[in-house]
């Protein structure tokens, strides 16, 4: 990989295991002693001309990504680009954004008074990838966004960082299938997203996915420290298309359940 693709990714994934430390028992248990290959990680923001999608996906366009498929989810309110790179190695990126218009006239206002807060000049740095949650937010505005929308709410107390890291199947020595890897991920005590079934996705959409529920760590708000969903770890198994090629893409349906994996339990 490309050093300053490497570098990135790293910074990433530092950042990631700090509130997702269940992703070193991840790599333990699927890796069997050898690297993981990612097959893509995800961002969230939302859709505020400051923090939008395409301030996020300029990092990685400067970096040689090419943009590639366009996603919506009606009922979530979200948009959705994905981006790959000509180095197989290179994670794809998901971006995703929430459509704050949107949204009731008070939640609007709440995330407008995060984002006021985000000096211009941090946007521009690769660093903006990692960079948290830019803002101080209080329990309180945490829960009224949960009433409206999990993403927002996840969005005001993370921020910007590795949303999930996805392993992919179709590297790993030890397993072959979707069903394999969960096997073994519910054997050492994980809680996978079953919503719509635990595989999301079949062969004829080309991807299966699954995930696990997100790991919950401490985030501090203005009113005080409590314990929310963080981040969780996806796994992908893609089938060849026509021309021998594995499928590239996202499946709406199935990301659509994804998005989920940071739902309070
Ligand atoms: C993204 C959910 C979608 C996928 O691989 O389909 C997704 C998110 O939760 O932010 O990751
Ligand atoms: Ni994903």
């Amino acid at each position: 990989m490309q050093k300053d693709i490497e570098t990135l990714f790293g910074h990433l994934w530092d950042n990631y295991i700090k509130v997702t430390p269940s992703a070193h028992k991840v790599h333990a248990l699927l890796g069997g002693g050898e690297p993981i290959v990612n097959d893509h990680v995800a961002f969230r923001t939302f859709n505020l001309p400051k923090v939008g999608l395409e301030k996020l996906a300029a990092h990685f366009l400067a970096l040689g990504y090419e943009e590639k498929g366009q996603y919506e989810f009606k009922a979530k309110k979200l948009k959705a680009k994905h981006f790959e790179h000509k180095d197989p190695d290179a994670p794809k990126v998901f971006i995703s954004e929430l459509k704050v218009e949107e949204l009731s006239a008070p939640a609007q206002a709440i995330i407008q008074s995060l984002v006021d807060q985000v000096p211009d000049y941090l946007t521009d740095a690769p660093a903006f990838l990692y960079a948290g949650a830019p803002w101080r937010v209080s329990y309180a505005d945490y829960q009224t966004l949960l009433a409206e929308s999990e993403y927002a709410a996840w969005m005001a107390a993370w921020g910007y960082r590795a949303n999930h890291f996805t392993v992919s199947i179709n590297r790993l020595r030890d397993f072959d299938t979707i069903e394999a890897v969960n096997a073994a991920l519910k054997n050492a005590g994980f809680v996978l997203n079953s919503v719509g079934g635990e595989v999301k996705g079949d062969p004829e959409v080309m991807l299966e996915q699954s995930s696990t529920m997100a790991d919950k760590a401490d985030v501090a708000f203005t009113d005080g420290v409590k314990t929310i969903p963080s981040c969780f770890y996806e796994f992908a198994l893609r089938y060849p298309q026509a021309d021998g090629i594995l499928y590239p893409g996202f499946v709406e349906a199935s990301a659509d359940k994804i998005f989920e994996s940071t739902n309070a339990m």
